[in-house]
């Protein structure tokens, strides 16, 4: 290519769970403009403002690109051999030392995004064989996959809202217009929830925010964080004492309907009216507008599965959306049948949940590994198995996770530590080495995960956009030649066996693995579908991506459970049913006694999330052109909160927890639930030895200062960051008091 060319380059987005088709210009190695691929047959065009963040990041001059060790003089660059072998020496000698379980691991969110990550990462944590696994899961989606599992067999089987064919649409914890949808994705979702509309249907929001996805909503609902479990209680009794329930192409299929009656017969729209703060006739009237739609989903996200009763609710949600005949079948909830199939044809294989538990707190393994709440425990108890080094890659869990202030003390005192990252950041810092991929513009693509989560089949393959830089390890080398270093003994036969899967995967590439992954699954070769034999080769020529047409109804076939029955009743969910049938029944007795609250010096508030739509938790702040501008991190709350405790638009507050506290500005509204107050994640920047010059200029506070470690949903340890208990006050106030206490 001349040097003064520019060329195209069509690739899908990684940076959400979107899969937005993007238009690269470029000219020579530099980035000349990242717009939308009108061509791309599911985006149609659309992007929103992050996508800019790809360009940016491959100029960003604060990315590293050599590995680099913390010295007592600082930072300095060392060679990928010194890295590697100073790795492999450490790991191996704490885990001799101390046990296998002295390494724990922590994967961030982006790991998912990323190809190569998903492809050869889990060779060299599995490798290491440590019971100390954490992922963001666990602050994120963990109660999604375990209904998944339990209910349907395997906890990818996740049920995706079909947006484009739905007549009514409820929204429950989730805001999709910033969030571009999780476990949902849906590129423009704006336009397609406004189609719903167009078409006659309904929106309905269930949130304690008025939030951006409530703005095209045809109803909006505030509810009390937290309480959402009761509300949904309610809503399946309703079905049955109303003979509401519907007959579905399910019905031969489903496993223990006859226990589900008497577990929410407690609750109704009347008793739980209090609880919610939802009035009992309007909740009534939503679901009766549900069941009068010929095709509705429930569809809940987030603000619903970090909960204290998370598990319940997705449980719940399923059970909701199933027994209005809303599973499997068009407008409802369905099933993708994506191009490279992670579930497969296997067969069923046993419950990936409690088969151990952590050390610390007794908290159940879901899927592999442990709830991160209790991370810094493992780390700060001594005794057999406490975590001694730390490994971390494409997280920084510093600011993501419950309770920053303890996890950065366990941090401190690590034996040993080493990230995988580009950034020095509130997490890295902490390492004693950092090894830096590449950025996405410089390696191939392909979304493992989320076409399976994705409204439309679709697939595409997008090459990497520049070769790495001569010296600098892709992410896929810089996992083999980890997993090669730290290789362990075991029987000759299964050592055999790894390092022969090694060389193939090596040899194969993640393209090879990629074109294996397309020719084995449901358009490969021999496949009846109308698209087949589908490969790497034919799906490159698609350089816009492959439409694979609308998700299909397959139940019963492609559930994964020993029975071949949907499992309506786990008994993991008719045991913690008990658990909120207790704080139900505690809850009625205050009310009936007429039990009043004690009257608060500051009566206390709520915590909730809040999405930033310029950027993507914590990472992408160190991108000028997504963070300038007006202040993203700033808390919202009521106007009457605010009369209350004299806080003016504007000011500055102190929230505290019983973990910690912070201060930030705070905008008044009437656009939030009283009592409620919302903070966005993500910020808490400006640390000392980190080194994101314009994320530190911007800095911001970590609302994870003030999530609490035990403030869990109890069933799988998720942390429970909705909802959090904090008390508000104005620092002027502060100020004030203190004068009258010094009789000014
Ligand atoms: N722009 C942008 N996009 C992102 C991200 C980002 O940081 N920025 N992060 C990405 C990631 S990793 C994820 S997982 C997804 C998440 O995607 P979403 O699930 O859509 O996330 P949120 O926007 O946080 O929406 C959660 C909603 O739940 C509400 N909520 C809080 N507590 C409760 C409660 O107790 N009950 C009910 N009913 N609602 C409650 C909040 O007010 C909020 O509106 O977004 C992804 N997309
Ligand atoms: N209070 C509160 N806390 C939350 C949430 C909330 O709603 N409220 N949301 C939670 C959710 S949904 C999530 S998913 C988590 C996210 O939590 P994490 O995954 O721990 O954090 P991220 O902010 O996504 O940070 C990602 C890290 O990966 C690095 N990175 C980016 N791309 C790559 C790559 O390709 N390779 C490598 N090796 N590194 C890369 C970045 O530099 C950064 O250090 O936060 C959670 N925390
Ligand atoms: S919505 Fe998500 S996938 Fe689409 S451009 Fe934005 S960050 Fe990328
Ligand atoms: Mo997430």
């Amino acid at each position: 290519m001349s040097e003064d060319a520019v060329e195209s380059h069509f690739r899908t987005c990684n940076l959400c769970e979107a899969m937005c088709g993007l238009k690269i210009e470029v000219k020579g190695e530099k980035v000349v403009s990242v717009k939308g691929d009108k061509e791309d047959p599911f985006s149609l065009g659309h992007i929103c403002p992050k996508a800019v963040a790809l360009q940016d990041l491959y100029d960003d001059p604060d990315r590293l690109t050599q590995p680099v060790k913390r010295t007592e003089q600082g930072w300095q660059t060392i060679s990928w051999q010194q890295a590697f072998s100073e790795i492999t020496t450490n790991l191996k000698s704490i885990q001799k030392q101390h046990g296998d379980d002295a390494v724990g691991v922590y994967v961030g969110n982006p790991t998912v995004h990323n190809l190569e990550a998903m492809l050869y990462g889990s060779d060299f944590f599995r490798q290491l064989r440590t019971k100390n696994r954490y992922s963001a899961t666990s602050v994120d989606q963990l109660p999604h996959h375990l209904a998944a599992m339990l209910m349907f067999g395997h906890p990818l089987l996740l049920p995706i809202p079909d947006i484009d064919r739905t007549d009514h649409m409820l929204i429950m914890g989730a805001n999709p217009v910033v969030s571009n949808g999780s476990i949902m994705t849906v590129p423009n979702v704006k336009k397609r929830l406004k189609a719903i509309s167009k078409r006659g249907g309904k929106i309905v929001t269930i949130d304690p925010r008025f939030t951006e996805t409530s703005q095209l909503a045809d109803q909006h609902l505030f509810i009390k964080p937290g309480s959402d479990a009761f509300a949904l209680m309610a809503m399946v009794n309703f079905l049955f004492q109303q003979n509401l329930i519907k007959d579905s192409h399910l019905d031969e299929h489903l496993a223990g309907l006859e226990a589900i009656k008497p577990l929410v017969a407690a609750y109704t729209f009347d008793n739980t009216e209090a609880i919610t703060g939802i009035e009992a006739s309007v909740l009534q009237q939503v679901v009766e507008d549900f069941c009068n739609a010929d095709k509705a989903v429930l569809y809940a996200r987030i603000g619903v599965s970090t909960h204290e009763f998370g598990s319940l609710v997705n449980w719940l949600v399923n059970l909701f959306n199933l027994l209005t005949g809303n599973m499997d079948s068009a407008g409802g909830m369905m099933f993708t049948t994506p191009a490279i199939d992670l579930i497969g044809n296997k067969k069923p294989r046993s419950k990936q949940f409690a088969r151990y538990f952590s050390r610390v707190h007794q908290y159940p393994e879901t899927i592999g590994e442990f709830p991160v709440a209790t991370l810094a425990d493992e780390i700060l108890t001594p005794g057999q198995g406490q975590i001694k080094a730390m490994v971390t890659s494409a997280g920084n869990p510093l600011l993501s996770t419950p309770n920053n202030g303890k996890l950065a003390q366990a941090f401190e005192g690590l034996e040993f530590m080493f990230s995988i990252d580009f950034y020095i950041n509130e997490t890295t810092k902490y390492a004693n080495i950092i090894l830096p991929p590449p950025t996405p513009l410089e390696r191939p693509h392909y979304d493992l995960i989320f076409n399976h989560l994705s409204v439309r089949n679709y697939a595409k393959y997008s090459e990497a956009l520049f070769e790495p830089k001569p010296g600098r390890l892709t992410e896929a080398q810089i996992f083999q030649k980890l997993t090669q270093m730290n290789r362990r003994k075991s029987s000759l036969k299964k050592s055999m066996t790894a390092k022969l899967t090694a060389f193939i995967k090596r040899w194969l590439g993640a393209e090879g693995l990629v074109d294996k992954g397309l020719k084995k699954g449901p358009y490969g070769s021999g496949s009846k579908n109308e698209i087949n034999n589908l490969d790497l080769k034919s799906l490159k020529q698609h350089k816009h991506g492959l439409d694979l047409g609308a998700l299909k109804s397959q139940f019963p076939e492609r559930l994964k459970t020993k029975s071949g029955q949907i499992e309506l009743a786990p008994k993991e969910y008719i045991e913690d049913s008990a658990r909120l049938l207790k704080q139900f029944e505690l809850n009625q007795q205050q009310i009936t006694s007429n039990e009043q609250p004690q009257q608060e010096d500051t009566p206390s508030m709520l915590l909730i999330g809040r999405r930033d739509p310029r950027t993507c938790n914590s990472w992408m702040h160190n991108c000028h052109r997504l963070v300038k501008g007006k202040v993203a991190c700033i808390a919202f709350m009521n106007i009457e909160d605010g009369k209350i405790r004299s806080i003016e638009d504007g000011d500055s507050i102190k929230i505290k927890s019983r973990v910690g506290e912070i201060e930030l500005p705070v905008s008044l509204t009437d656009q939030i639930m009283p009592g409620v107050i919302s903070v966005p994640h993500g910020w808490g920047h400006g640390q000392a030895d980190t080194q994101m010059a314009t994320a530190n200029k911007y800095k911001g506070v970590s609302v994870n200062l003030l999530t609490d470690e035990n403030h869990v949903d109890q069933l799988t340890g998720n942390t429970a960051l909705n909802g959090v208990p904090v008390t508000v006050e104005s620092i002027k106030l502060d100020t004030i008091k203190t004068q009258q206490a010094l009789n000014f």
